[in-house]
């Protein structure tokens, strides 16, 4: 195998000019999602960095999500973990290795192989990504590695697997464009692939896509499509199975395409049990859904979340599968099934087989001959020989003490596992555990023995693979800061002093060469992963590169009928569709569980810039206006969630998005950022049968009152941890906001005030404790430090104009709202260009603005990333709506 010279530092592609006497433009990917944008990153030389869209990516050409523009916001090292930790005191990169070393092969060699673990992440790029894989499976020999993809993609793993013998994504993004027919199923794509989204949108208004959500939520991808389908929780197993029903009676099945499939006719029969009743939708609905797509020859499924987070996952990815293998729609322009990636690298931890039962390039753990290839490959002394923990069972182990030792990198289980507070629980009392991570102050770090400090997004080199297998560069352009590493390089360097070889890689390069070399070994095993073609590649100036190589197979699989099964044809399962456990009355409500635009995960990264944290400042329940009325929640208080595992705090949104029973709410609140707000302690550890993957999407929960004594709302520039039942924090400039809520009141506000303000005693007051009212202020040296709002009711403030008057005179500030002449923006719609909804409704009302585009030109709103136009949209549409209905 060739090896590669060490990296140098790159620009990737064409040199771009220094801007502003900064450093040279580089060419980069974006750390968020699977749409894998490309991204210019131009370093000011003082530490800031300036962002845009790569104009010559193809995931985005150019364009960028609100995520993506506000990257540079988020790259302040402050705070950052900057040295290894071990039991909270700083300790030398050689100590804490040496120590993970010791530790794993102690555990080892008293209790076994399987005795360790890693649980690594979907984030991690490719290299770091191989090497923990090459570690655990060929050198420890055990493949309790798991990634959190477990929760994220490995329905749809076992589903490829199941109908093409592979876990290959069949299409490409183009796909989506090219099509007549777009159904998103369970993928609120404008919000979690938002250019993915718009290149879509673009491709509806040039020709005419229709464009179908099935969501029982009426999300902001429901605004730029032609029908929203708001089916009964879980039922699109039903939906799909009698769409193969319809496609065979209705004569739509492809007679040239069923030589290479098997398995319609007992795919029928299964699907026969599917009855319209169960859909929960309309006739007229169904009926128009099931025609649109069998008319239509080309059709693309995009399925996500909605789809795969289920204990019926994977038979639901088949039921999709087999409308498109019986239909012959896939792997050609503008049809095929498409299950998007979340993270920027789940596809490449697939590559590598990061998955605890998986092997290595799309290679099979239970076949000896793929087993003997990767150990001669390898030369490693050992070679996993069966499955490994997937996640929900690692952490079990985790807690029944069968795993010793435990390395966590990249990733935050203590807040997004299903049945979180165990699973922190588990870790907390696990023998030993390590931490990599850029912070030591996530709900998982703290748990650690050993904090290692990772090379954060900006600072590494390496390759991610995006929803559409394109293998794109992510390219350092900062320093590491202290004394930070890569993941791949730590992960390494404990392989060494397990006394392992064939870990001396002088740095990423080598690595993907290794990586791409294996590849081809199993490609003669008959392997769709093989990019042995880049082995020489020039890795420095690797251009983004779809695999297979299109020469081979114009970039997609299976459009030629030749599938990786033994016998080689595509296989449509049967499936037995059922819906979700019936709830019971101790646990009536359905929660639904989910991402917002603007946040990612646990907000490690994307909390930190105010811009980000201005959409949604707080966890909520978005609950049915007759779920509420019949619970006597009132808008803007708090409910209580509870489920057998656990219990939440949350701000009610009454909304009739969301259908009756069947309430949603964020996953991204933590311990930091609103302890009372985490969702994933109430969701059950419940799995899907084949592939492992939690059901995060349906967690039986009650819901009651919060019974608040009082609600709060503070700003101030210090970083408190308030002592009350509720609290959400959220970023603004020069500080943070609180949210606050208890139902028992503090001995003395002053006094509370004071504890809040980080010992600041108030210098401004004005009570009337007859009313419950307090309101509290420091301003020191002309300055406002720091207010706080007490009421018995949820306090209704300009929450904008006051986390505002930080650092000024803070004059009025206990008014808590704008004096007259300036208006109160409302909450931030548009983040890129600060754009509030009331300043929205105002020039709709007086401007008569009937058009996203109409607004953007009179407000900027929207004009940026266009992240916000689908709730644009619905602000312009509703306005006309109610204008309408007054009017008759
Ligand atoms: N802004 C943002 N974007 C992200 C992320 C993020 O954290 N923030 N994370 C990334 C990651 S890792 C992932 S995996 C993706 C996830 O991307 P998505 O899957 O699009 O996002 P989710 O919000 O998890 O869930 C999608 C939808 O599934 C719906 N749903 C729930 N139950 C059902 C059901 O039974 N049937 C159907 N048809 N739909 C149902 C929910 O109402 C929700 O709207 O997003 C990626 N992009
Ligand atoms: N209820 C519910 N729960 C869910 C979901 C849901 O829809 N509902 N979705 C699930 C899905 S699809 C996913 S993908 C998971 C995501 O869940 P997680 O992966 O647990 O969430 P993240 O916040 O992305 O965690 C990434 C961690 O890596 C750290 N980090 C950032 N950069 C680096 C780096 O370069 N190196 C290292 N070592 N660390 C770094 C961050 O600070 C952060 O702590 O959540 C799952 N949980
Ligand atoms: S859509 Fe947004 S979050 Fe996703 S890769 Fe592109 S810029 Fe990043
Ligand atoms: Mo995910």
């Amino acid at each position: 195998m060739k090896q590669m010279k060490p990296p140098t530092p790159v620009v990737g592609g064409m040199p771009r000019p220094p801007q502003d006497g900064g450093e040279a433009t580089i060419r980069t990917t974006c750390p968020y999602c699977g749409v894998g944008c490309g991204v210019l990153a131009s370093p000011d030389g003082r530490g800031g960095v300036a962002i845009k869209g790569d104009p010559d990516h193809p995931a985005n050409r150019g364009r960028l999500c609100v995520k993506g523009a506000a990257l540079g916001e988020t790259l302040s090292t402050d705070g950052r973990l900057l040295s290894p930790r071990i039991a909270g005191a700083e300790a030398s990169w050689d100590t804490a290795l040496d120590l993970i070393a010791t530790r794993f092969s102690g555990a080892i060699a008293q209790h076994g192989p399987d005795a360790v673990a890693l649980y690594v992440s979907g984030q991690l790029l490719t290299e770091d990504y191989y090497v923990a894989n090459k570690l655990m499976k060929g050198f420890i020999g055990s493949a309790n590695i798991d990634t959190n993809s477990r929760l994220c993609m490995a329905s749809s793993v076992a589903g490829h697997r199941r109908a093409f013998g592979s876990d290959t994504v069949p299409g490409q993004y183009e796909d989506l464009e090219l099509a007549d027919v777009v159904v998103l199923v369970g993928s609120n794509l404008a919000w979690c692939h938002p250019v993915l989204h718009q290149r879509l949108m673009a491709a509806k208004s040039a020709r005419g896509t229709k464009v179908i959500v099935i969501d029982p939520r009426r999300t902001a991808t429901c605004e730029g499509a032609d029908l929203h389908l708001a089916l009964a929780p879980g039922a699109d197993g039903h939906l799909f199975n009698l769409l193969l029903c319809h496609l065979f009676d209705n004569g739509r099945l492809s007679a040239d395409f069923a030589p290479h499939v098997t398995g319609i006719d007992v795919a029928l029969a299964a699907a026969r049990h599917s009855m319209p009743g169960d859909t929960g939708l309309s006739a007229a609905n169904l009926e128009r859904f099931l025609t649109l797509w069998a008319a239509s020859e080309k059709v693309v499924t995009v399925y996500s979340q909605g789809i795969n987070q289920s204990d019926t996952g994977t038979d639901k990815v088949n039921a999709i599968l087999n409308c498109h293998l019986a239909t012959g729609r896939i792997g050609k322009p503008g049809m095929g099934p498409f299950s998007v990636t979340g993270q920027p690298n789940a596809m490449g931890g697939r590559e590598v087989g990061g998955l605890a039962n998986m092997l290595a390039c799309h290679l099979e753990i239970e076949n000896p001959s793929h087993r003997a290839a990767v150990q001669g490959f390898w030369a490693s002394p050992t070679m996993a020989e069966r499955p490994g923990l997937k996640a929900v069972d690692m952490f079990r182990a985790v807690k029944e003490g069968r795993i010793k030792a435990l390395w966590i990198l990249h990733t935050n289980p203590a807040v997004t596992m299903p049945d979180a507070a165990r699973v922190a629980r588990a870790i907390r009392a696990c023998d030993f555990v390590a931490v990599s991570d850029l912070w030591a102050t996530t709900d998982t770090a703290r748990l650690a023995h050993v904090q290692l400090p990772a090379t954060g997004w900006g600072e590494k080199d390496g390759t991610v693979t995006n929803s559409e297998r394109m293998i794109s560069r992510q390219r350092a352009f900062l320093p590491a800061p202290g004394q930070a590493r890569p993941d791949w390089w730590q992960v390494a360097q404990v392989a060494r002093r397990m006394g392992f070889s064939g870990f001396d890689w002088a740095g990423p390069a080598e690595i993907f060469a290794e990586h791409a070399a294996l590849s081809g070994v199993a490609g003669t095993l008959g392997s769709d992963f093989d990019i042995s073609d880049l082995v020489d590649a020039d890795y420095d100036g690797l251009a983004p590169v779809i695999w297979p190589q299109a020469a081979q197979k114009g970039g997609r699989f299976f459009g030629d009928g030749q599938f990786h099964t033994q016998g080689g044809r595509g296989r449509l399962v049967p499936v037995t569709a059922r819906l979700p456990e019936a709830l019971t009355p101790d646990h009536p409500f359905r929660l639904n569980t989910g991402r917002v635009r603007d946040q990612w995960h646990t907000m490690t990264r994307s909390g930190m810039t105010p811009r980000l944290s201005q959409h949604l400042a707080e966890p909520y329940l978005e609950i049915h206006p007759g779920d509420a009325d019949r619970l006597g929640l009132a808008p803007a208080t708090l409910a209580e969630v509870e489920s057998p595992r656990g219990r939440a705090i949350l701000r009610v949104m009454i909304s009739d998005r969301v259908a009756p029973g069947h309430p949603f709410a964020p996953m991204h609140w933590t311990g930091e950022t609103a302890p009372s707000g985490r969702v994933d302690v109430l969701v059950p550890g419940l799995v899907d049968a084949v592939s492992g993957q939690p059901a995060s999407k349906s967690a039986p929960v009650s819901i009651r009152p919060f019974a608040a004594r009082w609600y709060g709302f503070a700003v101030t520039t210090g970083d408190p941890r308030p002592d009350c039942a509720y609290w959400a924090k959220a970023p603004v400039a020069g500080g943070v906001q609180l949210e606050l809520a208890c139902h028992s009141l503090p001995d003395n506000w002053s006094t509370w005030a004071t504890a809040l303000f980080g010992g600041s005693a108030p210098t401004t007051t004005l009570s009337d404790p007859s009313r419950g009212l307090y309101r509290f202020a420091v301003v020191t040296e002309g300055r406002l430090r720091a207010a706080l709002f007490v009421a018995r009711d949820p306090v209704l403030l300009a929450r904008g104009h006051l986390a505002g008057l930080i650092g000024t005179q803070g004059q009025g500030v206990l008014a808590g709202r704008p004096g007259s002449n300036q208006p109160d923006p409302g909450i931030t719609i548009c983040a890129c260009l600060n754009v509030g909804q009331n300043t929205i409704l105002d020039a709709v009302a007086t401007k008569g603005l009937v058009s996203v585009d109409a607004l953007g030109a009179a407000l900027g709103a929207g004009t940026n990333c266009g992240s916000c136009r689908p709730e644009l949209a619905a602000l312009i549409a509703r306005h006309h709506q109610r204008h309408r209905e007054a009017a008759e």
